[in-house]
């Protein structure tokens, strides 16, 4: 009888084993974005909540492989964005999104990841060019206040999304 149950014991440590052997071989996750980072459709998300000026946020995104500052290509991307921001830094009222002004052509913008423009989401009365000075863009949500506006690129300084290609 004694015998028996050490069989047994040595089954069970031997099916265990075996296990954890099988368990080593499969992903511990499906997912393709790195650790922290949100997946959304074919991109990954990472929210800085610490403020950068528009060209630190770039450099802090590129320096993630293929990384930019995000993009907001449908409203369906859009409502992405903000839950997402929400989620992570709900307090948050300003962001540096990857949006810019054509210096060759001021009434024109274009995403940094070249991606077309196919959604806009201004306030209302933006993108007003103040003193021809307003190269970059922020998201803004404030109670009444939720949408872009264009502004000054240098001496501002806002928490970022950036976002990357899933793997
Ligand atoms: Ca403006």
């Amino acid at each position: 009888m004694a015998a028996n149950s050490l069989s047994w014991i040595l089954v069970v440590c031997l099916m265990v084993n075996l296990c954890d052997e099988i368990a080593s071989d499969v992903p511990a996750s499906s997912d393709k974005c790195p650790h922290l980072w949100e997946e959304y459709e074919d991109n990954c998300f990472m929210m800085y909540a610490i403020p950068a000026t528009r060209a630190e946020a770039k450099k802090e995104c590129e320096q993630m492989q293929g990384g930019t500052l995000v993009s907001i290509v449908t409203s369906r991307d859009d409502d992405f964005l903000v839950n997402y921001w929400d989620e992570i830094s709900p307090l948050t009222t300003d962001i540096w999104i990857g949006l810019k002004r054509d210096p060759d052509n001021r009434d024109n913008f274009f995403w940094d990841n070249d991606v077309s423009i196919q959604h806009v989401n201004w306030l209302d009365g933006e993108p007003n060019d103040q003193d021809e000075h307003e190269d970059c863009v922020v998201y803004i949500r404030r109670k009444d206040n939720e949408g872009w506006n264009d502004r000054e690129c240098y001496d501002n300084k806002y928490p970022f999304i950036c976002m990357k290609p899933r793997v």
